[in-house]
């Protein structure tokens, strides 16, 4: 099945590498409390646990990648169903290289050219944003912002979907930031405001824009040396923190957006309805909902490669998406996560699998969103702007 290309953008040694090995060993293996794994190809995940292993041992952390050098990981997820049958139904691609391509491109090499190509091209972005570098902004240091204008010009070259990652998170935890407090300051900083601000407005941003605080090797592996620079291991074993956050919200926001994009078609024009909501609750109205959405995936998958894949191998999920989030718009669902997961594992089929994927991301990013309040934030949905 084609994979979902997501771009993984983020200065050297914001933490890209460590990020990807961290969450393939997260999701390697089925985990009761996740309820789904990953599979990757026999050499890759050869080549990430080896990287892992780097990061696990005593001294050392994995090499900066060199500038030749392009990594393609390929994730898919699946479901071991009760019964011992395994069904994947969807993957996500990861691309990983050295971040000088971005903050000092020499326009010689040819994997630059190919990394800037793809940045253009893809329909998600994830984009790292160093959590040293973020703890030493709070102090008052402008250096971050630095890096970002770089990161920024290269993000406002694609159409995708951007989820921000505040990477070692541990080091800000151990500072006793919270997300909502890291969100605020950097919101201070005009260039980050006027970056996101443009990612609302753009249609991309009718999915709000995510800040999600990650750390891959959990809180209590490493911590910063008095030097600032050298990142130093405890000891003990890593125990990754949120890392399969923004996996999940991959799959969640290429609906969320296609939902929005489908009222945006289906409603009145936006003079007659401005807000958002109104729209959705235009789709909840139209009693045929089903052909609606069906002509909504012919159309979009005509314009984009992801749209195509959800056209061929979504359609019911997407379907069903639709249904629970018109029927639940404006209701608070608590959602009994436990329950959706078990249910997930009697799937018999790849469809059902899907179904049972979507429904427990929803609410397992639902829960998120709710114990890290500032992780998401939806235009017209807060007051941010007079921060
Ligand atoms: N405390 C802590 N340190 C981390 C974490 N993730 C990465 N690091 C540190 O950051 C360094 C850089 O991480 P990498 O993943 O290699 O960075 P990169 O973005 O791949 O860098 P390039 O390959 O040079 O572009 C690591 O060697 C660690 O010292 C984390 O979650 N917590
Ligand atoms: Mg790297």
């Amino acid at each position: 099945m084609p994979a979902i290309p997501v771009t993984v953008l983020g200065p050297a040694e914001s933490g890209k590498t460590v990020y990807l090995a961290s969450l393939f060993r997260r999701l390697a293996i089925p985990r009761p409390d996740l309820g789904f794994h990953v599979q990757l190809p026999p050499e890759q995940s050869t080549r990430l646990n080896r990287i892992y292993q780097q990061v696990t041992s005593p001294d050392a952390w994995p090499l900066p990648q060199r500038r030749n050098e392009i990594s393609e990981w390929e994730f898919t997820c699946s479901v071991r169903t009760a019964r011992n049958e395994t069904y994947s139904p969807f993957s996500i691609t990861y691309l990983d290289y050295s971040g000088e391509h971005l903050t000092e491109p020499d326009g010689r090499v040819e994997t630059g050219n190919r990394v800037l190509n793809r940045i253009e091209q893809s329909e998600f972005l994830l984009v790292l944003l160093d959590g040293v570098k973020v703890l030493r902004f709070l102090d008052g240091d402008p250096r971050l912002t630095e890096d970002l204008v770089a990161i920024f010009s290269h993000m406002m070259k694609s159409q995708g979907i951007v989820h921000f990652v505040i990477t070692k998170w541990d080091v800000l935890a151990a500072a006793g930031h919270t997300v909502q407090a890291v969100k605020d300051s950097l919101l201070r900083h005009p260039d980050f405001r006027d970056t996101v601000e443009t990612l609302l407005r753009s249609p991309t941003g009718a999915t709000g824009v995510r800040f999600i605080p990650v750390s891959s090797v959990g809180l209590d592996f490493a911590a910063l040396d008095p030097d600032g620079v050298t990142m130093v291991k405890k000891g003990g074993f890593p125990a990754p923190l949120n890392v399969e956050i923004p996996f999940m919200a991959v799959l969640m926001d290429l609906f969320e957006r296609h939902l929005k994009a489908l009222a945006e078609q289906a409603g009145p024009g936006t003079q007659e309805i401005e807000r958002r909501s109104q729209r959705l609750m235009w789709v909840r109205m139209a009693k045929d909902r089903v052909p609606l959405v069906r002509t909504f995936l012919r159309a979009a998958a005509t314009r984009s490669p992801v749209m195509r894949l959800v056209q061929d191998h979504m359609a019911e999920a997407f379907l069903q998406f639709v249904e629970s989030q018109v029927t639940a718009y404006g209701d608070r669902v608590e959602q009994d996560i436990t329950q959706l997961r078990d249910g997930m594992l009697r799937a018999t089929s790849e469809k059902e699998a899907l179904n049972g994927l979507v429904a427990l991301f929803r609410a397992k990013l639902a829960e998120f969103e709710a114990e890290h309040p500032g992780s998401r934030f939806i235009e017209g949905e807060s007051s941010w702007t007079t921060a």
